[in-house]
């Protein structure tokens, strides 16, 4: 590769860089010791996303095959086909065959980074003229280039990166590395990274969040995705956002163009295709026109609605060559899945792109080549193309806090052993223990069970509650606890009635448990006995009308931290609270926004700091540009025990929960499974209902009630 010496500039995240990067971040709390937290990301470990192209042909060639360009490594998303990049840091062409250029979001070691493939195949000479990628290929090979990675963006800073555009010498993408510093606001902005000076200027202005940029074809303007004044009000479907335009050289002439659109893309100068949730509630694609000659404003743009009822169409992406089609999603009346078509908007005729190809598969977010002739979007690769994936028991993630090792792990509602040497969590149904190290794996219990927490002086008892979760006051739930050392396997019901008891967590000298019970009609917090369970001794320790869980003891048994919505029963509000087991000293530890929520409570080894989710920092990208998530603004916080401090420790547009907190210094590297478990099993957003006229479904969460969307 001919291009080192263009590189320093782009220090990717290596040893030298990730030492620095540590060392100037190393200012939180009081952490005298070195620890680990291990938390779950909804679906995550399935799944597995690369790139993928087909031709876009009206009639494809008999031998078009599908192409993965992306190398099969970790997640790999939201690509984009640059227009002839003419950087001087591109690597030379190591053959004859003309390479294709990709820029993309990938998940590799640990944190997000954009990436610039040139991928070269074995496409024969003559169809140079039309695509690389016409008719039969093979890809010889790669130049993988980092372009933007943790370490461009500054001392320390982690961030979610999304949705990148190369433009010339430029990418342009969106970043969350900085703090808005206001409770539940998302921190996604755009930034433009000159690539050969490594120069980040955000576009976006303070106290504002963008999502989804595009650049014209032009390179002059951008278009955005964005909440503007009026901020995120916790919707987790669609986003009540507008579409604004900006210079991408500057961000100025901001200027609002579409009213209620999201994800929009650049045919020509004056043409943007954008999605929205209609009036007859079929997401459909949307098309507005922009006056020639200046005065832009949203009176003087013209929208037209461009896919019919009936089916649901999203994430546009214009043809820049060939403007007579664009290429979208749909979710079709008679299909399970996402996939990708082209609609002609000459014809007013769709044609499908990927079904007849990988009919099981949701794919995602289409791009088409500056030329027209082939459409890229993601999907889940499947066990069969994925020779050099480990699946990860434990994937191991930068974050801004030197003296914790993150994780995340592939189960949910891990707990730590009292010595940090084995994990213990669910996935559904089964409660599982598995050795720090991935080895060991046993299955110890079969029901649903959920959480996990294990007793501080009896080796190997493991405390969870069984039956089933999200449930009402009166679902059939009990506290049990099992010895997993034990080979008879036993459990042990510890409370007797069964009026959803659940999220026990055990005293540190090994006596009492405490767990929310809705026994009076109303979730609150009750203490029993650790061995005998209610028969031995049961108090309980709040009342009111109104819901208190997710209970955690604190190391040095004065404190118990737990998520309640008593500031605003029954509003989906939770805030953390912290009270002592006698009942004293409640008091109010954080909350986000007014409305938001802060759940799963869990204390550090030293009991200073508390880890949780939060909707603390708002979402990071359109939710329809992912697969299901009922919380995607869930991200992992820490946070000193007086309520100050607070730190965000995860970056992603995925729903992050069930935090647990252990007391070593676990490696930062990952930990692969010995063996391979099933993919591509997740599901596309539950709210893309076929009939749209059918009532929504309640969604059920790893918090305990659904968020209301404020339209
Ligand atoms: C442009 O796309 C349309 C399909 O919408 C196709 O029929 C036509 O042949 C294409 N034109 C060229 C010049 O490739
Ligand atoms: C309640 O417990 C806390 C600590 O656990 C203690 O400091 C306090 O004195 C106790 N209060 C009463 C009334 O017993
Ligand atoms: C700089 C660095 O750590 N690079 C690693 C990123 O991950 C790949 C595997 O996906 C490793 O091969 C690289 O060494």
């Amino acid at each position: 590769m001919k291009s080192t010496k263009h590189l320093r500039f782009f220090v990717f995240i290596n040893s030298v860089s990730a030492l620095l990067l540590f060392c100037t971040s190393a200012d939180h709390a009081d952490q005298s010791t070195k620890t680990s937290i291990v938390f779950t990301t909804m679906g995550r470990s399935n799944y597995a996303f690369d790139i993928y192209t087909l031709p876009t042909s009206w009639d494809p060639p008999a031998n078009a095959r599908e192409l993965r360009i992306t190398d099969g490594r970790s997640v790999n998303f939201n690509g984009h086909f640059p227009a002839a990049p003419s950087l001087s840091v591109l690597p030379l062409a190591p053959n004859q065959t003309p390479p294709l250029h990709l820029v993309y979001v990938t998940e590799r070691n640990g944190s997000h980074s954009i990436y610039l493939d040139a991928v070269y195949n074995d496409a024969p000479d003559h169809t140079r003229k039309r695509s690389a990628l016409e008719g039969p290929g093979r890809i010889l090979g790669r130049v993988q280039l980092p372009l933007v990675g943790d370490a461009e963006l500054g001392s320390g800073r982690i961030s979610m990166k999304d949705r990148p555009s190369l433009v010339g010498e430029y990418l342009i993408y969106v970043s969350t590395h900085e703090n808005t510093g206001v409770p539940r606001t998302s921190w996604a902005a755009v930034y433009s990274t000159h690539l050969e000076t490594g120069l980040t200027r955000r576009l976006t202005p303070y106290g504002l969040a963008d999502f989804s940029p595009a650049v014209s074809p032009s390179g002059v303007w951008t278009a955005v995705a964005s909440c503007g004044e009026k901020g995120w009000n916790g919707e987790v479907e669609e986003l009540s956002t507008d579409i604004y335009v900006f210079r991408t050289r500057d961000g100025s002439d901001r200027v609002k163009v579409v009213e209620h659109g999201g994800w929009p893309s650049w045919a020509d100068e004056s043409t943007i295709y954008f999605h929205r949730r209609s009036e007859d509630n079929w997401w459909s694609v949307y098309k507005a026109i922009l006056p020639m000659n200046g005065g832009v404003s949203v009176d003087s743009v013209v929208t037209q609605r461009v896919t019919p009822p009936g089916l649901h169409a999203f994430t546009p992406a214009a043809s820049i060559a060939n403007k007579s089609f664009i290429a979208l999603a749909t979710r079709r009346r008679g299909s399970d899945y996402r996939h990708i078509e082209l609609f002609d908007v000459v014809s007013n005729e769709f044609k499908e792109v990927t079904r007849p190809v990988s009919p099981h598969a949701h794919h995602l977010n289409p791009f088409i080549s500056p030329d027209s002739n082939r459409v890229g979007y993601h999907r889940c690769r499947g066990a069969s193309n994925d020779k050099q994936r480990k699946d990860l028991f434990l994937e191991n993630l930068h974050n801004p806090i030197s003296e914790i090792s993150l994780f995340r792990i592939d189960g949910s509602f891990p707990s730590f052993s009292p010595d940090g040497t084995r994990i213990a969590y669910v996935n559904l149904p089964g409660l599982f223990v598995a050795n720090a190290d991935g080895s060991g794996l046993r299955e110890v219990f079969t029901g649903n069970a959920f959480p996990t927490a294990w007793d501080k002086k009896r080796k190997g008892v493991v405390y969870t509650s069984w039956g089933p979760d999200f449930a009402s006051e009166h679902t059939k739930v009990d506290v049990i606890s099992i010895n997993v050392d034990d080979d008879e396997l036993t459990y042990k019901k510890l409370t007797t009635g069964g009026e959803n008891n659940a999220f026990p967590s055990p005293s540190p000298d090994g006596k009492w448990v405490v767990f929310r019970s809705g026994r009076t009609g109303h979730k609150n917090l009750y203490i029993m006995d650790a061995v005998d369970g209610e028969i031995g001794g049961l108090y309980r320790l709040t009342e009111g009308p109104w819901t208190d869980t997710m209970a955690n003891w604190s190391p040095d048994g004065d404190w118990i931290a737990f998520s309640s919505d008593r500031h605003d029963p029954s509003s989906g509000s939770f805030a953390m609270y912290m009270i002592h087991p006698n009942g004293t000293g409640l008091r109010k530890v954080v909350q986000s926004g007014s409305r938001g929520r802060v759940n799963h409570p869990c204390f550090s080894p030293d009991g200073k700091s508390i880890v949780f989710t939060s909707d603390y920092a708002a979402v990071s990208a359109e939710p329809i540009s992912n697969s299901h998530h009922y919380q995607p603004y869930g991200e992992i916080h820490v946070i000193r025990t007086d309520g100050s401090g607070i730190r965000r420790l995860t970056h992603n547009s995925y729903e992050d929960g069930t935090p647990a907190w252990g007391p070593t210094f676990m490696g930062p590297v990952d930990v692969a499974w010995p063996i391979d478990n099933p993919q591509c099993s997740f599901s596309d957003c539950h709210w893309l209902r076929i009939s749209p006229k059918t009532p929504n479904h309640e969604g059920m969460s790893l918090g305990s009630s659904k968020i209301q969307c404020s339209h």
